[in-house]
């Protein structure tokens, strides 16, 4: 396979106006007839180019036509990637006839079955498993969409735009024709047919169109639909609000299936959803997944601009639409729960999964400059970073600029494909303000470290921070030129109130531009203690030499919840650093007062959000310790992770069970901010004084686990005892679980996430037995994730096994996986990825099963993973 680079771009020879596709669906092959409007792109430099499509071996060419007549194999050429046709006019319409089996079709790309439906994924190059045509997104055409199928299997025939034509024909088949009047990329074609049901609302937008919203469900999922129209309604009314941007179509449809790549996918009026990502009730659904979906619903839907409006001229410039969206998204999330909870859930996944990503095989700059396969770079880096750094822009303009900015671009760009440099002139032009070396963050892979020291002069009554910034090398680039970090400074008197550090302002935008740099605060009367990096104002590494007393000191009183919160996160992460060479160096653990003192502070004052008391409560995760760490040793991480828990949960038992009690509600269940909150306090207790194995603890968690009226609190429960020393009880519960959930695939699902992310020694040995049950299904990727996914990427411990064990399942996983769907089986990859990180023996052993895959025929998807980690 071969890369594919940036600086390679050119503008396409040839240009679709317009596309008229015509599917017969049928039970062994379908049928796809195309007729495309085509001419030379006066904006290109190929001259007389030959015109090259994009098609997948698998399409059967039946025929091929120019201007209404045949061309014969002579008249073109064909090979496993593209159909060529050379000597075309400059105005011509080609219509072409192709075969395809989507019941065979078990990738999830282009057109494919779930449980029965016709459904399609074409983000990013599925469309050429379709039929042939210029699929790269440049190319942007109006579509319109028929399909005939047998009604009594497909009475619900769906596509792109507004339906404006239907009818029967008499043997027993119907037919739907779709019209969408706004150019559109291939990438964002969708097609769907099945025996559906329908839940309706509308939506009237601020110029007061009447939009009709559409959920389409399979029958038994009729009962968990209100949640995502829910959210979709306020997603629609946030991106009017917020960005003044109204809805284009008279309807907006979503359809949930059960077998798809990914979360979700914004094809244009017409989104497919993984079901997970939108089917809720809260028998079934957890208050996690509820806040998903509502931040799923809003990503995709304001994709309708940040994506179709205005798409992105090639895949390089991926983050142009995702990360800008995936900013829009965290922003309504924020917007419509707590802003502080929010910021501290998409840091943490950042500085885990994120810094882990920039620091492996795979680091890539948020617009990469080369790829082989493009589905490998739907990123932690291309979306999260991407989104950190559209949110560093946003910092550096002020609300009020970013939103000229953003209109702007909406504006110059409306029906155009275009690149992150587009969009960051945009907001240049709107701002008047210097981007230039802030676009290095496009370009350059790797998190920056910052390193902050201080002094103070009480005589000149003058503060000083000497701050360093430096970028470890990555694969496409050693050294590295200065970031444009804003760095969001606060500085706190002994009392912890905030200092003015001018009109009236308590925290400071710093630029930092150079490799080192002063800032000087003068009228400072006594020696201030600094937040730094408040509301994590950039994705960097933050370095300050903060004692234990400074950080308990913060978690008490900066004014920036986000800041609290990091504080009592770098102190257990600290003091558990020190306890995990401890155990390696075979020292007895103790676990020093400081913590037990911060979190007795936390769980005592009545007067904190009980989310933000959740947050404060929940130790630094496994992965980010493992992260932090120079050396992984997921062993010692787990259990002195554990140790540290069980001793906070002996000195505060009382305490937790308060916590516990206080917030514990029978009976009564509400999905609000202050209900989700209560929940997630109680469980964070019920996990801290679990850690006793105490029997009348055990008691509580069985009486939650039958009482539960909901799913966050029996799947809380559940996990607790599933992953507790309590045999008998353990096996009942999960028994008793799937009993009750069985019908329920998604339910299902989290049942064997309980089971896979179990640090028992026996849990591969679980996992590899509930594979072997009929309800595992290896071309379903929910399942996929659900059980190898979680015990391969949730389980260190397990997974890390000395005898490698771990290591050989997941390769065996992957071997088989890639001849299905490679998309998966490559994502499944990522923790063999991270080899070097870990000791020489487990080094070796993860190394052997790379080596063992590579050995085997391999898609693009997984060759390219496997041969740059082994590089
Ligand atoms: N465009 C792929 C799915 C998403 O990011 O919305
Ligand atoms: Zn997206």
């Amino acid at each position: 396979p071969r890369a594919i680079h940036l600086k390679d771009y050119r503008v396409p020879p040839f240009l679709i106006d317009r596309t008229e596709l015509h599917f017969e669906l049928g039970e062994k092959a379908t049928l796809v007839k195309s007729r495309l409007s085509m001419r030379r792109n006066p904006d290109s430099d190929e001259g007389d180019a030959a015109l090259q499509l994009h098609g997948d071996t698998s399409l059967v060419l039946r025929r091929l036509q120019l201007d209404g007549k045949d061309l014969s194999v002579s008249d073109y050429q064909r090979d496993d990637e593209s159909l060529t046709i050379a000597q075309l006019p400059d105005n011509f319409v080609l219509e072409c006839v192709t075969l395809i089996k989507p019941q065979e079709n078990t990738s999830l790309e282009g057109l494919y079955k779930s449980n029965g439906m016709f459904c399609t994924q074409c983000e990013a190059e599925g469309f050429r498993k379709i039929t042939f045509y210029l699929d790269r997104p440049d190319v942007m055409s109006v579509f319109t969409t028929t399909i005939v199928a047998n009604r009594q299997d497909y009475p619900v025939l769906l596509s792109n735009g507004n339906p404006v034509e239907q009818g029967e024909q008499e043997d027993g088949r119907h037919w739907c024709r779709w019209d969408d009047p706004f150019k559109k990329p291939a990438y964002l074609f969708a097609l769907v047919a099945g025996k559906l049901e329908q839940v309706d609302d509308s939506f009237t937008t601020q110029s007061g169109r009447e939009v009709a919203l559409r959920l389409f469900v399979e029958p038994q999922n009729l009962d968990k639909c209100d949640h995502a129209l829910a959210s979709l309604k306020r997603s629609m009314a946030w991106d009017e609000q917020v960005y003044g941007r109204e809805y284009d179509l008279d309807i907006f449809m979503i359809v949930a299936v059960d077998h798809f790549n990914m979360g979700a996918m914004e094809n244009k009026g017409l989104n497919i959803f993984n079901s997970s990502c939108v089917l809720a009730n809260p028998a079934t659904t957890t208050d996690a997944g509820f806040q998903r979906i509502e931040g799923i619903v809003g990503h995709e839907y304001f994709h309708n601009w940040s994506g179709n409006r205005v798409t992105c001229r090639d895949w390089f410039q991926l983050s142009l639409k995702e990360g800008f969206t995936v900013f829009r998204d965290a922003e309504f999330s924020a917007d419509m729960g707590s802003r502080t909870v929010k910021r501290i859930e998409d840091v943490s996944l950042l500085r885990t999964a994120q810094f882990a990503e920039d620091a492996g095989p795979m680091a890539h700059p948020v617009r990469p400059a080369s790829y082989i396969e493009i589905s490998n770079f739907y990123t932690l880096t291309v979306y999260e970073k991407g989104a950190e750094v559209v949110r560093m822009i946003h910092t550096l303009l002020g609300a009020e600029q970013f939103r000229k900015g953003s209109d702007l671009y909406f504006e110059r760009h409306d029906g155009q494909a275009v690149t992150t440099d587009d969009f960051i002139q945009a907001m240049e032009d709107a701002s008047g303000i210097d981007l230039g070396q802030f676009r290095r963050w496009y370009s350059q892979a790797g998190t920056p470290v910052v390193e902050v020291s201080d002094d103070y002069d009480a005589e000149q009554r003058r503060y000083r921070l000497k701050v360093r910034q430096h970028c470890p090398a990555t694969p496409e680039s050693d050294s590295k030129q200065p970031f444009h970090i804003p760095l969001a400074v606060g500085l706190l008197d002994e009392q912890g109130n905030d200092l003015d550090l001018g009109d009236g302002q308590t925290t400071k935008i710093l630029h930092l531009t150079e490799a080192e740099q002063e800032f000087v605060f003068e009228g400072i009367d006594s020696q201030p203690l600094p937040s730094l990096l408040r509301g994590f104002s950039a994705p960097v590494k933050l370095r300050y030499p903060y004692s234990a007393e400074q950080l308990v000191f913060l978690m008490a009183h900066d004014s920036d919840g986000f800041n609290r919160w990091d504080a009592g996160q770098r102190l257990a992460v600290d003091l558990m650093q020190g306890l995990i060479s401890d155990y390696q160096q075979g020292r007895e653990l103790v676990l020093d007062r400081s913590l037990v003192e911060a979190y007795t502070k936390v769980l005592s004052d009545r007067s904190l959000d009980p989310a933000m008391v959740a947050k404060l409560l929940l130790l630094p995760s496994e992965a980010y310790l493992a992260e932090l760490a120079e050396v992984i040793d997921p062993e010692a991480i787990h259990l002195v992770r554990e140790f540290v828990k069980r001793e906070l949960a002996q000195a505060l038992q009382g305490l937790l069970m308060d916590a516990y009690r206080h917030n514990r509600s029978e009976g009564d269940y509400q999905l609000n901010a202050d209900a989700i909150a209560r929940r997630s306090l109680q469980n964070a207790a019920l996990s801290y004084l679990m850690t006793l194995e105490q029997p009348r603890i055990l008691v509580l968690a069985q009486h939650q686990f039958a009482s539960a009226d909901n799913m966050t609190d029996q799947l809380a429960a559940l996990s607790l005892i599933a992953h507790s020393g309590f045999e008998s009880e353990r096996q009942q519960a999960l028994s008793e679980f799937y009993q009750q959930w069985q019908q329920d695939p998604l339910v299902v699902n989290q049942w064997l996430s309980v089971q896979a992310t179990s640090p028992r020694d026996d849990s591969l040995t679980q996992v590899k037995a509930l594979m072997a049950q009929p309800l595992f299904d290896l071309t379903n990727p929910n399942r996929v994730r659900a059980l190898i996914g979680a015990f391969c990427g949730q389980n260190a411990v397990q997974f890390h096994r000395a005898d490698g064990e771990g290591y050989r399942f997941l390769a065996d996983q992957v071997i088989a996986l890639d001849k299905l769907n490679p998309q998966i089986a490559s994502r499944l990859l990522t923790p063999l990825t991270r080899w070097k990180r870990y000791d020489s023996r487990r080094q070796a052993l993860m190394r052997a099963q790379l080596e063992r895959i590579m050995a085997g025929e391999l898609s693009k998807d997984s060759y390219e993973i496997v041969s740059k980690s082994l590089a």
